[in-house]
């Protein structure tokens, strides 16, 4: 195996032997073998977007297909290989379409070169040889490696949001089609600067695919507001749900009104009490615990059922005590967990097993007490512009340091929580995503009434922290959003961050510090042209890395 897609990637090398997440062998070669026959869909995609056909159900697919090799969601080698076999059959149903398609269009057979993603065939026993040979080493070059998979990651994140917001009935096409040319270009020899241009047109799509969530989200469920989040506990026994998903959040919360059951918040659904249609609900009475790499100790002492809806899953202890209360849907699967099928149409999940076995659990035991302040998404932050920006005229804020992105297990993350004490106190954290635990517990305080940390909700909301950027960049009248007294420091650990990072680049930022490490898969030569372009850095010491942001550097 090799895998060098996340930050805690052994040595910051790449992961060979076994996953530092836990990714054991056989999945990470699935895993492989699944992106190598996405990539052949994405051959025949590609011709068919030229030809002028999408087919939205298959590229539904091949989005949820990238969802599922992202870190910590996928632990089961038998829904891996289901799903490399649904790919092989539906590679093939799309090459019919495409060389019936051809051959209407030319009135001839097509009779180009096809690479091997586009042909291979197997049967299943075949799977673990053929994803030995498919992986990201078998691209030799350095640099070209570094470059596609820059690109598949990124992709990889975009894609995540993408099914998030077709989930809410909200597709774009646009990004179908460019998710089929980035693939295939995959599979091509191109020039350097082709394929940097393949991975900004990325970011570009990590931009309008976030658009695209963000009207999903707010028209579905409404704007986020400011909201106080307890993170005590009740006396009932509860549910808790964690992951990205706001659809099963709310069928979720539909199913247990009136059951006697509450329902709980972790790591990335925190978010969810900030919006008006789950604000309603009495029984969604707080968040529990922490991010995501606390979970093992938190799922234990939750005492119910755990709803898992997308990344971040982490594996269970051997000594666990709630296998029997792990429940995964969508992409997420865990061997022995029960798996909750998907929606039929027009219908809804059925969250009754979760249900019947909370009544029977007992309360979650006590973590903490207190609240958490959040909602401070787009739309709330420019209610408030007319306060901000005289507190920023005023000199009351002097700096706006965006920290978002992820939260991790490394202990160099420490950094962050001491960012979040030593910035002076005339600064507002912009914070999106599980990176936020790391600093929204803390008193930090408030500025004329604005509180210190504004979080505007998921790692994919960072998209509300740029439109606010935007926005200020207008009031102020300034050329470019990198004259604003705004200074980036981004924790980052898998795929979605750099989706998010990608975005940014295209939006044209400079300057981004990210940490606690540089990716693993840019080759030195890529991160020059990173650095170059873009100015970005990596994290040093809270100190020196608050002087130089103060100045604006
Ligand atoms: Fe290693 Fe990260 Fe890949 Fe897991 S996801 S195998 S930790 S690089
Ligand atoms: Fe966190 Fe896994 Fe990235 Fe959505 S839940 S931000 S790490």
């Amino acid at each position: 195996m090799f895998c060098f897609q996340c930050q805690e990637t052994a040595k910051n090398q790449g992961c060979t032997i076994k996953g530092v997440c836990g990714k054991p062998e056989e999945i990470a070669n699935l895993q492989d073998l699944l992106i190598y026959t996405l990539k052949g869909i994405a051959v025949y995609g590609e011709k068919l977007k030229e030809l002028g056909v999408v087919d939205k159900a298959i590229a539904k697919f091949v989005a949820e297909g990238l969802f599922t090799t992202i870190t910590n969601a996928n632990w089961d080698d038998a829904s891996l290989t289901r799903m490399i076999s649904e790919a092989l059959a539906r590679r093939d149903q799309l090459k019919e379409q495409f060389l019936k398609t051809y051959k209407e269009k030319n009135g001839s057979d097509f009779n180009g070169e096809l690479p091997d993603a586009a042909t291979w065939s197997g049967d299943e026993s075949s799977y673990a040889e053929k994803a030995k040979s498919v992986g990201v080493l078998s691209t030799d070059n350095e640099d070209v490696r570094s470059l596609r998979e820059l690109l598949t990651i990124g992709l990889k994140g975009v894609a995540a949001y993408a099914d998030h917001a077709a989930i809410l009935g909200y597709e774009d096409e646009n990004f179908y089609g460019f998710m089929y040319e980035a693939l295939a270009s995959t599979t091509k020899d191109l020039s350097v600067d082709e394929m940097i241009g393949m991975v900004m047109k990325c970011g570009e799509n990590a931009v309008n695919v976030m658009a695209l969530l963000d009207k999903a989200n707010t028209e579905t469920y409404g704007h986020p507001e400011i909201t106080e989040v307890n993170i005590g506990v009740g006396k009932n026994p509860g549910i808790l749900i964690s992951g990205h998903d706001l659809k099963d959040m709310e069928e979720l919360l539909k199913q247990t009104e009136g059951t006697g059951v509450d329902v709980y918040t972790h790591g990335e659904m925190l978010p969810c009490h900030y919006y008006p249609a789950f604000k309603k609900y009495k029984h969604l009475v707080g968040n529990y615990g922490s991010s995501w790499w606390h979970q093992n100790k938190e799922f234990e002492a939750f005492n119910g059922p755990i709803l898992l809806t997308t990344n971040c899953l982490v594996p269970l202890r051997k000594d666990n005590t709630y296998l029997d209360r792990l429940y995964t849907t969508n992409i997420v699967y865990y061997p022995g967990a029960t798996h909750i099928a998907d929606r039929p149409a027009g219908g809804s999940k059925d969250f009754s097993a979760l249900i019947e076995q909370a009544k029977k659990c007992a309360p979650p035991t006590e973590l903490e007490q207190g609240k958490i302040v959040g909602g401070f998404a787009h739309n709330q932050v420019l209610a408030l512009a007319d306060k901000v920006v005289d507190a920023v005229k005023s000199g009351a804020i002097k700096r706006f340091v965006v920290m978002a992105g992820c939260d991790g297990r490394s202990k160099a993350r420490e950094y962050f929580t001491e960012v979040a004490e030593k910035l002076p106190k005339d600064t507002i954290i912009l914070t999106a995503g599980c990176a936020k635990y790391r600093y929204n517990k803390l008193d930090l305080g408030d500025i004329g009434g604005i509180p210190r940390v504004l979080d505007a909700g998921q790692c994919n909301d960072s998209y509300s922290l740029a439109v606010i950027a935007l926005k200020l960049k207008e009031v102020f009248a300034l050329e470019s959003i990198n004259d604003l007294p705004l200074s980036f420091d981004i924790g980052w650990y898998e795929q979605k961050a750099v989706a998010v990072l990608l975005a940014l680049l295209f939006l044209g930022v400079k300057g981004i510090r990210l940490g606690p490490t540089l990716p693993a898969f840019l080759s030195p030569t890529v991160a020059k042209v990173l650095v170059d372009n873009f100015d970005i850095k990596q994290i040093t010491d809270a100190d020196s890395d608050i002087a130089a942001m103060m100045q604006g550097k």
